[in-house]
């Protein structure tokens, strides 16, 4: 059994194997999980979380790995949550980055944790989040969600996050996927990385051409930062830029406001889960299964069905 008043003690002191037994937990929803949240919430809401999505291959683990420099030279220390949703073994996920990263690992500023999805997909954004709150508990200035692709996942992902970076390469210039999957809307930064490469200019135009279609009013406008992760080229910019971005925010409302929305988001999520789980006793799965024996002709409509099941 575990004690959860001396793990939470071990999280606040930013022990390691403290915060990554609690991640564990988390991780497979054991029965302590949502004591351990509910414990550690109020010692949340320091840390910068920031989001970083982009096509595969578009230079976000390399960016990453920049970044994890320029904010421990800031004297910051940094949790790092890879996501990737189409991989179903944690271990198996990201070895590339992981041997890349290797150098950060005797840092004790950093953490790196992978995370795969382990049966629902659906879990994913909200796991992710709750391994950053323990993050967030025990004291990391700057976490940062990387995920691999564009689809729901990740925006669930990204807005749970305070900062959000498109990478984008040249090569992507003319493609629409991007500009299509939402994520053009909610980011505050764009990277061009990749810059070294030809179509720079054209994507940082075509890129230009849609902001300016935005709408103006807002405190921040998304910036576009030209890097060349491999060579580090444009990360001091960049990094100067997030942390512009938080002060801005920070500042003007926006970020209490994101974490109001954040808090009733997850509580009425929670509600949701509870009524789920009560509804669906015994009997009423019963119900259901006994309609399904039928032919489709002689069963009660699905209306029908919830509303007897529901007014029982
Ligand atoms: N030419 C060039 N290659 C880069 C740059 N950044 C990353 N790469 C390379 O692009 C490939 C994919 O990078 P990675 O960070 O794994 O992309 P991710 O899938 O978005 O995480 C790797 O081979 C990197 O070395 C860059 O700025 N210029
Ligand atoms: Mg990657």
């Amino acid at each position: 059994m575990i004690n959860i008043n001396e793990l939470i003690s071990g999280i606040l002191s930013q022990n390691t194997l403290d915060i990554a037994k609690a991640i564990s937990i988390v991780e497979n929803s054991t029965i302590e999980s949502h004591s351990l949240l509910s414990k550690i919430y109020q010692y949340t809401g320091k840390a910068h979380r920031i989001g970083i999505t982009g096509p595969p291959g578009s230079g976000k683990s390399t960016l990453t790995d920049c970044l994890i420099k320029s904010f421990t030279d800031l004297g910051k220390s940094v949790a790092i949550i890879g996501i990737d949703p189409s991989s179903p073994f944690t271990d198996g996920a990201f070895l590339g980055d992981r041997i890349r990263m290797m150098k950060h690992f005797e840092n004790p500023n950093v953490f790196i944790r992978s995370m795969a999805t382990r049966g629902s997909l659906g879990g994913l954004a909200n796991k992710s989040r709750e391994v950053a709150d323990i993050f967030d508990a025990s004291g990391y200035d700057v976490i940062i969600f990387e995920t691999v692709g564009v689809g729901q996942i990740e925006l669930d992902v990204m807005n749970a996050t305070d900062s959000i970076l498109v990478v984008l390469v040249p090569e992507s210039g003319d493609d629409i996927q991007m500009m299509k999957s939402g994520l053009m809307e909610i980011a505050d930064l764009f990277v061009i990385n990749k810059a070294d490469r030809d179509g720079t200019n054209k994507l940082f135009i075509a890129l230009n051409q849609v902001l300016s279609l935005r709408n103006n009013n807002a405190e921040w406008f998304p910036l576009i930062q030209k890097t060349i992760a491999t060579k580090n080229e444009g990360i001091k910019e960049l990094t100067e830029e997030i942390c512009n971005h938080f002060n801005i925010i920070s500042n003007s409302g926006e970020l209490s406001h994101k974490s109001e929305k954040r808090y009733s988001h997850l509580t009425h999520q929670l509600i949701s889960q509870k009524q789920k789980i009560e509804f669906w006793d015994e009997k009423k799965k019963n119900e259901l299964t006994e309609q399904l024996k039928m032919p489709i002709t002689e069963r009660k409509s699905p209306y029908q069905l919830s509303d007897e099941m529901y007014n029982k």
